[in-house]
């Protein structure tokens, strides 16, 4: 192990620790550190010796802000498919291992947690979260969709949050996040270097000694209207929803959707609606296959290009309204 490994692992008492070490990067997830932790896992599932598994990032700044999708556009620019392919097939089978782990794995989560990062907890049976948290699955913002089994989980969240999580890409707080049902714990991140200690001791039954009471969910007033508006069958008709009811979070989700990509929410709220119904093997493949036609559209390159590579945050969307996007290319992406 160096200081440089970008994934760190160790045994500490009873428990193997896995250590997303790229805190520059905000741990986003590139494909050497999807291997280093499927491979710990596959050395840890059997070994006597590790009860639990435990994941931090390293920094205070971030679990995992989500996948190296600077790589993923490069990738796609080029033609280089087959290497796309490999980051989410890898990516995808790491998230499946996760949530079928046969020991317990705990995720704490001090800092923002999109996308991959989502990936790398939510599926797993327990997710502290501290009052640094901030959760999201951002990815309308980059002409993509919520994959990393987000078409599973998302779906089962209360009534519709997350539709309008996995639409707005908006972020909730840690201790919303427990409310919302992605986290289980909320651990302030004073106490954490304590739990973390009390983890190696006692496995996961040091969880509840450190669970603190959650403050109140922010978006308890709002949750009926939330599952009005949200429920609507068509981006459109959200829309339409949400400009009817006139509240400030009504407002604030408006000037989210029409920052985002277009073609986008629509690919995206199919998505959701179909993974109902999906178990998340079935959901994860289709999201795999889904990764190949949203991938060409011109959206996913301009919106990485515009809210990481050049960082202006202003795509050039094409097409650039709800409206303009026609629904039968959208049909053809969901056309098995
Ligand atoms: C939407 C996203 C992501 C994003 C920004 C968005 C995303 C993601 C990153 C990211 C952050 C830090 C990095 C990095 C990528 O930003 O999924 O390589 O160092 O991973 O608006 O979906």
């Amino acid at each position: 192990m160096t200081a440089e490994d970008t994934v760190v692992t160790s045994r500490d008492g009873r428990i193997g620790r896995i250590l997303l070490n790229r805190p520059k990067a905000l741990n986003a997830l590139d494909l050497q550190m999807i291997r280093a932790c499927a491979t710990i896992l596959e050395t840890w599932r059997e070994d006597p010796h590790v009860d639990a598994v435990v994941i931090q990032g390293a920094g205070d700044r971030a679990f995992c802000a989500g996948g190296d999708i600077r790589a993923l556009r490069d990738g796609q620019l080029s033609g280089d498919r087959p290497s796309v392919d490999q980051f989410f097939r890898e990516e995808y089978a790491l998230n499946l291992t996760i949530a079928t782990y046969p020991k317990p794995y705990i995720a704490l989560i001090d800092g923002i947690c999109m996308g991959g990062g989502i990936g790398l907890s939510v599926h797993a049976p327990y997710r502290v979260a501290t009052e640094h948290a901030g959760f999201a699955m951002p990815e309308t913002a980059i002409g993509f969709f919520p994959d990393i089994g987000a078409t599973f989980l998302l779906p089962r969240l209360p009534g519709q949050l997350g539709t309008y999580l996995g639409l707005t890409g908006l972020r909730v707080t840690g201790a919303d996040a427990v409310h919302a049902g992605l986290a289980t714990h909320f651990t302030p991140r004073t106490h954490l270097a304590d739990l973390s200690a009390a983890l190696a001791r006692d496995g996961a039954a040091a969880l509840a000694t450190y669970n603190q009471t959650l403050p109140a969910f922010s978006l308890a007033a709002h949750r009926a209207a939330i599952d009005h508006c949200f429920s609507a069958a068509t981006v459109s008709d959200i829309v339409t929803r949400l400009e009817a009811t006139g509240a400030e979070w009504a407002d604030a989700a408006l000037k989210a959707l029409r920052h985002v990509s277009p073609s986008a929410l629509h690919f995206t709220l199919r998505a959701l609606r179909r993974g109902r119904d999906l178990t998340l093997k079935q959901a994860l493949d289709a999201e795999f296959a889904l990764t190949r036609t949203t991938m060409a559209y011109p959206d996913f390159a301009e919106g990485v290009r515009a809210m990481v590579v050049d960082k202006d945050r202003k795509p050039a969307w094409r097409p650039a309204t709800i409206q303009a996007v026609d629904p039968a290319t959208i049909d053809a992406l969901f056309a098995d």
